[in-house]
């Protein structure tokens, strides 16, 4: 009789411990989490318990045995699914999925590479413990096959656990981290706290938010936002201002170039000789650090289009691709030019071919513009070569003055090149992730190198004003071991900051060639490069609503945000609670970086009310 009343709760409390004991393997085995302290390792050990103990307990309203198993085996599944493309976008991304990534069912057909690569076969063992479930609950091994009136008595007992166990991680997660659920932005530290589930459960919370706040925008919330950034615009430089008035843009965007490449040798050969070459004949940024976040490419280009922030999560391309924007593409066609892009990829690939019009471009030459075939093809598509080889044609036919956007993808994850391609050796450490990285960007250099050749054959060079900037990292934090077997010195969280600066280039024919080149020293961010580029042709933007400040400008204030709370400014990097002197990464008193610790919330509030609230639909200047 007792065992029968007992037995009821046992089945949720059995998929509970099985899951939970899944999920804290993968955080140690797959997510790497190191808990730097006891409460963060109490954190990590119970959070996924109270909301398993709740979903799973769910099945003891449920009146037949045979539906309770079936619950519990299809919610398992379903958890096991998640916790599953969790692993394998983390793998790829070093990041957790978010609704509106999974929307994105488009790009997963043409990630398949990149997926593919980091699927294993040994991943079956993600799903074993289901098989055990299923083998507990049909053998009934501890189950009671009687539903007892009386445990209705366990049952609140039940629930009472899996409440109080939640309060207990929220409550120590509170003092661990105070306004985690308010503040942090995150993914990985809510991952950490509140567990996989719960974070998604958080998520589609979000989302749905978000939805909302445009309905309630009003004109006004933008007022609030416009004052802000007029308050701290930045005046041009006149020195620089207009320097390249009505030439054509060209504009590259380097798929996963981090600027330590630049000037690097790997066994004694250039990795990028032609970049380096190429930056003494052009104004170069060192400092710049991109500002991405899981649209990568795409959120690169929505940054340098727009000077607003990128959001947390989902890539905005998909997320408020309906949205008015004040791009630079709207501005320039404004000012008299013809605007497109380029890339050879899908045109619905990342949502470009809508987010394109809200942005605005003239023209989308995609795949479909383009001569791909196998022979020409690698990896993600048309190679870097043949790629500017025939935009080079096409660019011809443009209108004048033009903005065109090109955006290159040989040196993209996982870094493939057809063996005639390898213009030099691949690394030899551990990681072939690492070891072709070199050789893809080696290629890309090639390409850029023809490209420069090809305009100057088809006098589209000395008119036009050439801007290069790299769209975010291709070597993630889970590579470090060979990056720090490459750079010789063990990757401290200083070194990883700086991992995250891409070459920022702007290359003017007959002004800043012939050795007229001037290198930077400026710390930005891509945030900046909106407004850099429009001053350099001549047009103001005192009026716009844009986050970044002309690099060029003299009261340019150096001053770099992350959603996660990092910063850099001239003389500090702050990252892992640690402060740094930028320059040469000692840790000095945590107090010298304080004044600027926490800021970037308000910043990063104005930029997001822009976005969530489509506040630029009101604006009567654009
Ligand atoms: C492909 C390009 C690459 O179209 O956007 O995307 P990424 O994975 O770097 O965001
Ligand atoms: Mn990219």
């Amino acid at each position: 009789m007792f065992r029968n009343r007992r037995a009821d709760i046992f089945l949720p409390m059995i998929a509970t411990f099985l899951l939970w004991l899944k999920t804290y393997t993968v955080y140690r085995t797959c997510f790497h989490f190191k808990p730097i302290n006891l409460t963060q390792e109490i954190i990590l050990f119970i959070n996924p318990i109270g909301f398993l103990m709740i979903l799973f307990g769910a099945c003891l309203f449920l009146k037949t045995r045979k539906s309770r198993s079936r619950y519990i085996l299809i919610s398992s599944f379903i958890l096991s699914i998640i916790l599953y493309a969790n692993i394998v976008f983390y793998r790829f991304f070093n990041d957790f999925i978010t609704i509106p990534i999974l929307f994105q069912t488009n790009n997963f057909r043409e990630l398949g590479d990149s997926v593919y690569t980091e699927i294993k076969w040994w991943d079956f063992i993600f799903f074993l413990d289901i098989l055990v479930l299923y083998y507990v609950q049909k053998k009934q091994f501890l189950l009671s096959i009687s539903v007892n009136p009386d445990n209705v008595r366990h049952r609140r007992l039940y629930f009472l656990i899996a409440c109080i166990i939640m309060m207990v991680n929220l409550g120590i997660s509170e003092i661990d981290r105070p306004q985690l659920l308010t503040r942090t932005f995150d993914r990985k530290l809510l991952v950490k706290n509140l567990g996989p589930y719960s974070y998604q459960l958080y998520d589609i919370i979000l989302q749905s938010k978000s939805s909302a706040q445009k309905a309630f925008a009003d004109e006004t919330k933008l007022m609030d936002t416009q004052q802000y950034v007029q308050a701290n615009y930045t005046p041009p430089n006149k020195e620089y201002y207009g320097l390249a008035k009505g030439r054509n843009l060209i504009l590259i965007s380097l798929e996963s170039t981090q600027n330590f490449v630049i000037n690097s040798t790997l066994n004694g050969k250039e990795i990028s000789p032609f970049l380096n070459h190429f930056l003494k004949d052009s104004f170069y940024f060192p400092n710049i650090y991109h500002q991405t976040g899981q649209g990568k490419t795409s959120d690169a280009e929505f940054i340098v289009e727009n000077s607003l922030y990128p959001l947390n999560r989902g890539a905005v391309f998909f997320t408020h691709s309906g949205n008015t924007y004040a791009s630079m593409a709207k501005k320039l066609q404004t000012a008299g030019y013809y605007t497109a892009a380029m890339h050879a990829n899908n045109k619905s690939f990342w949502n470009r071919n809508i987010m394109y019009k809200s942005i605005g471009y003239q023209k989308f030459f995609s795949s479909t513009s383009y001569e791909i075939t196998p022979n020409n093809s690698v990896g993600w598509g048309l190679k870097d070569i043949p790629f500017f080889e025939q935009s080079a044609n096409l660019i011809r036919s443009l209108p004048n003055p033009y903005y065109v956007k090109l955006i290159t993808l040989t040196n993209h994850h996982p870094f493939r090149l057809n063996e005639e391609d390898n213009l030099i050796d691949e690394y030899d450490s551990d990681d072939p992730i690492v070891n072709r990285y070199f050789t893809t960007v080696r290629y890309e250099d090639e390409a850029l190198k023809h490209f420069i050749q090809k305009l100057k054959e088809e006098n589209l060079y000395k008119r036009s004003i050439i801007v290069l900037y790299g769209d975010h990292h291709g070597i993630s934090e889970n590579h470090h071991a060979a990056m720090s077997h490459y750079l010789r010195k063990e990757i401290t969280p200083y070194d990883s900051f700086n991992l995250h600066r891409v070459p920022f280039i702007i290359h003017i024919p007959g002004i800043t060639d012939q050795g007229k080149g001037i290198t930077f020293s400026t710390v930005g961010g891509q945030i900046d490069i909106r407004p850099t580029i429009l001053h350099l042709l001549g047009i103001e933007t005192k009026e716009d609503v844009q986050f970044g400040h002309d690099l060029l400008s003299p009261s340019f204030k150096q001053y770099v945000i992350f959603r996660d709370g990092r910063f850099v400014t001239d003389q500090y990097l702050w990252t892992a609670n640690t402060c740094y002197l930028r320059e040469s990464g000692i840790a000095v008193d945590v107090e010298q970086c304080k004044p600027y610790i926490g800021k970037e919330s308000k910043i990063f509030m104005y930029s997001d009310k822009i976005i969530y609230g489509d506040l630029l639909r009101f604006n009567k200047e654009r």
